[in-house]
């Protein structure tokens, strides 16, 4: 029943920020997928008789690669596997599911925010026993093996019915379709306030979650409107597609822009929520005001001890390089640890397992805690409510109140897509080769405090992680940063994130890309941002 099939090596298989992305017609070259799975499998020990947890965010070609996925998990010898009915478990929910059952790990088949559909993104992604995205160590080990296969192992199993939960056994090992829901609603329910968050809805609080046709519309389904009887209608785009209905399921003011515009209108509802393809993202905008991601962080880190969750405080803040430094001041105020890591949540797992951090944060739109190894979007947008609910106040006093007593990070990324490799290389190289000779120039009348590569010393395992993006810092805490992008899948994608720092309670009303207008003009000066591209804007300014 088991075969070993001869392959060759796909020079390719470099995961990025979260695993292995690339267009679908890519991943559906002959043996492309089954070579990464294998390439998984040879980089781990130790999962004879283990069990194995698998599930996707339901995008083009989740079902097919899931089928593969069991098919040689039997083959290498894991003695069960965990599927998400219908191939679906939201990036949070498998996390958890990896944790609370103990199991060895999981495969997380998803692109994430990236768009699905017969020419888009397809992704594959492992994450180890602690329910977090393989380490550094880990993904260099896959890689090295992707380098070298010669064979994969597969069992004939035919076609398992991902679509009934119940377990059935399948090639010598156990195949146990679960409720993709279930046990995540039970752990939102163990850490917030339901009670609270019911007597909100009943009291007329309008809200409107949109789950962009991706993974967490039954998630919001079943917590928002089944169990705290938030009105039918509260979730919107609710059932997942395989092409996201064709649109980025990237919850951004571009990409949500119709839920921004209902949020500011006459008529918005109370509060305003989204999450994107595999539901680890969220964004969180009141009525009338949005809340930048790493302000988010910042708030919900300042309130999360009025859910019951986390009433007994926070361990520590962790936000990746990027983020603003919001959540810094709310640290430092808590007197808690605050750790700055590289982009991508692996890099927050050492700290939550150590009990070092209680809440991360990315300026992407992503926040969780160490309730499991993810980011989490409905996990955040429920701690906002509980905080709306504990507070009786609207987002909109939250946030303004929380400005005035910490001083307000104005901030904001631009993102140039899809530029060529080679010139976005240029920019990166002329950039870094310039770098020890900023510091005490000026620009725009901004003098340069410091200027550097930013590396990542792992206090727990003293690993190190170089080249994780480029820093320029002005006097008085303001700067400007530059990476490339490693989710994309063609061409490559600038980040230029900016950030300038308020305490004047007078001046906390600016609109944003104007109070950050002398910064975004110094970071073209430093880096040529237009002649390296040849864009004059940026194509997604965040
Ligand atoms: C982006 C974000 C990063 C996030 C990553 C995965 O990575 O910047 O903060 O962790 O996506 O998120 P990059 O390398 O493209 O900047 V998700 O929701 O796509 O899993
Ligand atoms: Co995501």
């Amino acid at each position: 029943m088991i075969r070993t099939v001869a392959t060759k090596p796909y020079l390719d298989q470099k995961p990025g920020t979260s695993g292995l992305r690339k267009k679908v017609p890519v991943f559906q070259q002959e043996h492309y997928a089954e070579n990464f799975i294998q390439a998984i499998f040879d980089a781990l020990d130790g999962f004879k008789g283990k069990t194995l947890v698998i599930g996707g965010d339901g995008r083009f070609y989740n079902r097919e690669v899931t089928q593969k996925a069991i098919a040689m998990a039997a083959a290498n010898g894991f003695g069960k596997v965990m599927v998400g009915q219908g191939g679906i478990l939201s990036t949070p929910a498998a996390s958890h599911v990896i944790r609370k059952y103990k199991t060895f790990g999981g495969i997380i088949l998803s692109a994430s925010h990236n768009p699905g559909g017969p020419h888009e993104d397809f992704g594959i992604k492992y994450n180890a026993g602690n329910g977090g995205p393989a380490p550094e160590k880990l993904t260099e080990a896959i890689f090295a093996k992707t380098k070298m296969i010669s064979s994969f192992k597969i069992a004939d199993i035919g076609t398992v019915d991902l679509d009934t939960v119940g377990t059935v056994e399948a090639g010598g090992m156990t195949v146990e379709v679960v409720d993709p829901v279930a046990d995540y609603a039970e752990l939102m329910e163990s850490l917030f306030d339901f009670d609270a968050l019911r007597a909100l809805f009943k009291s007329g609080f309008r809200m409107r979650f949109d789950a962009m046709h991706a993974v967490t519309g039954p998630y919001a389904k079943e917590i928002l409107e089944n169990r705290l009887g938030a009105p039918n209608g509260t979730a919107r785009n609710f059932v997942p597609l395989p092409d996201f209905g064709g649109h980025h399921p990237d919850p951004n003011l571009v990409h949500a822009k119709h839920l921004y515009d209902e949020m500011m209108g006459p008529d918005a509802p109370d509060f305003g929520a989204a999450s994107d393809g595999d539901g680890d993202r969220n964004l969180i905008i009141g009525k009338g005001i949005f809340v930048t991601p790493s302000d988010s962080v910042a708030m919900l880190a300042a309130n999360a001890h009025l859910a019951p969750g986390y009433k007994a405080g926070l361990k520590g803040i962790a936000r990746s390089m990027p983020t603003s430094g919001a959540a810094d001041r709310v640290a430092e105020k808590l007197g808690i640890g605050i750790y700055e890591t590289p982009t991508g949540w692996k890099f927050f797992g050492n700290l939550l397992d150590a009990g070092m951090a209680t809440i991360c944060g990315e300026e992407s739109a992503g926040t969780g805690s160490n309730h499991v190894r993810e980011k989490d979007g409905l996990w955040a947008v429920l701690l906002w409510l509980n905080i709306l609910a504990a507070r009786g106040e609207s987002a909109k006093q939250i946030v303004t109140e929380h400005w005035a007593a910490y001083g307000r990070n104005y901030y904001s990324r631009h993102d140039y897509e899809e530029i060529e490799t080679d010139r976005a290389n240029a920019l990166v190289d002329e950039l870094r080769a310039k770098l020890a000779s900023l510091p005490g120039t000026s620009v725009r009348g901004m003098k340069i405090a410091s200027a550097d590569d930013f590396a990542y010393h792992d206090p727990v395992d003293g690993s190190i992680a170089r080249n994780q993006g480029i820093r320029v810092l002005f006097e008085g805490g303001s700067r400007v940063v530059f990476r490339l992008s490693g989710t994309g899948t063609s061409g490559a994608t600038l980040r230029v994130y900016i950030e300038r720092y308020e305490p004047d309670k007078s001046r906390h009303d600016l609109d944003t890309q104007e109070a950050l207008a002398d910064l975004i003009a110094a970071a073209d000066d430093i880096a040529g941002i237009r002649s390296h591209t040849g864009r004059v804007k940026p194509s997604v300014i965040t």
